[in-house]
């Protein structure tokens, strides 16, 4: 890649920063501790079959699911840098039952939302995982966090982004003025922007979903997929099947080809598997920054108001066009 065309992701934050006239730099040093973590965990991905750190803990998280030693090493990575940092006053983890509060900077106005390594059940068979952030401002700093104040909708997120460790390692991310990709070049060790202003084209011929559960499924959910599956050449029907069973690469696929991807509601687990604030907060900005649409069936997803860290939420997500015919059959058969 010829030198001029290289924007890495520090020159890529610096040129934006430049936009904002009050930034105090503090963004920046967020985006390096979280770009440092990832390289970190990236590296210990690389090698996982080399070293013991595949394979489970023993040990369970907070969501009941057996944590792997990698789930762990990612966790206690992205909580190290961003606590050096200096710049966040508080981290809610998918791997810690309660917010993580960093002593000397109870008065810093950021704190971190992060799935540490999503898609954990595809680690021991080298399948695509990520890390997924987002990064909100508390409404008053003038006093020491505490958990309620964790508690705000997506649509109060200031950055949403992932981290991709798959067959190279991406960021992708957005600050609410649409959403730009970085691909990890190995030998500098740098990030470099390679999709520039990423848009969700509105319509789409791929439908992801776990399908093993179809007998849980709402009605309408069963015959939108019925209805995708269909023989109709004229919509280009019936449209390819994809479930890769990690978040990131699901959505991420769906992000640059257009489709829907959707983790639905049950009658036994009605708000579905997927967590709110540090999974579909995320990528719903994401989405919608990228010109798609992210709903729970119930409401649009950056609009619901947390009670808990950890609380899920249905989720339809992807091409508008998708999303919303989704929700037509949600709504008829409801
Ligand atoms: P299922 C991975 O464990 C994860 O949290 C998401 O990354 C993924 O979309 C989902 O669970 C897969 O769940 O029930 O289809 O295995």
């Amino acid at each position: 890649m010829a030198l001029k065309g290289l924007v890495t992701l520090e020159q890529f934050i610096v040129d934006q920063q430049a936009l904002y006239k009050n930034a105090t730099g503090a963004f920046s040093k967020m985006f390096r501790a979280l770009e440092l973590g990832a390289k970190m965990v990236n590296r210990d991905v690389r090698k996982a079959g080399l070293v013991d750190i595949l394979g489970d803990m023993g040990s369970m998280n907070v969501q009941g699911e057996y944590q792997k030693k990698l789930d762990v090493v990612a966790d206690t990575t992205f909580i190290e840098v961003l606590s050096r940092c200096g710049e966040v006053c508080a981290v809610i983890s998918e791997e810690q039952d309660h917010a993580i509060f960093i002593e000397g900077c109870e008065n810093k106005e950021y704190y971190v939302a992060i799935d540490p390594l999503d898609g954990s059940s595809n680690i021991d068979v080298n399948a695509s995982i990520g890390t997924i952030f987002s990064i909100y401002r508390r409404k008053d700093s003038n006093y020491s966090p505490k958990t309620e104040d964790c508690l705000q909708r997506g649509s109060e997120q200031v950055a949403a982004g992932y981290f991709l460790y798959g067959t190279s390692t991406m960021l992708i991310y957005t600050t609410g003025n649409g959403v730009n990709g970085f691909t990890l070049d190995d030998t500098l060790q740098e990030f470099c922007l390679s999709h520039e202003n990423i848009r969700i084209p509105e319509g789409g011929a791929i439908f992801s979903l776990n399908e093993g559960n179809t007998s849980d499924f709402p009605e309408g959910v069963r015959q939108y997929i019925t209805w995708c599956k269909e023989k109709d050449k004229a919509t280009g029907r019936p449209y390819a099947a994809r479930y890769i069973g990690s978040l990131i690469a699901d959505v991420h696929r769906n992000l640059l080809r257009g489709g829907i991807f959707i983790y639905p509601g049950t009658e036994k687990k009605p708000n579905g598997k997927l967590r709110l604030i540090y999974e579909c907060n995320t990528m719903a900005f994401i989405v919608e920054q990228a010109g798609g649409m992210a709903h729970s069936g119930r409401e649009r997803i950056l609009d619901i108001l947390p009670t808990d860290l950890h609380q899920r939420s249905p989720l339809f997500i992807g091409s508008a066009d998708m999303v919303n015919h989704a929700l037509e059959y949600l709504n008829r058969y409801s």
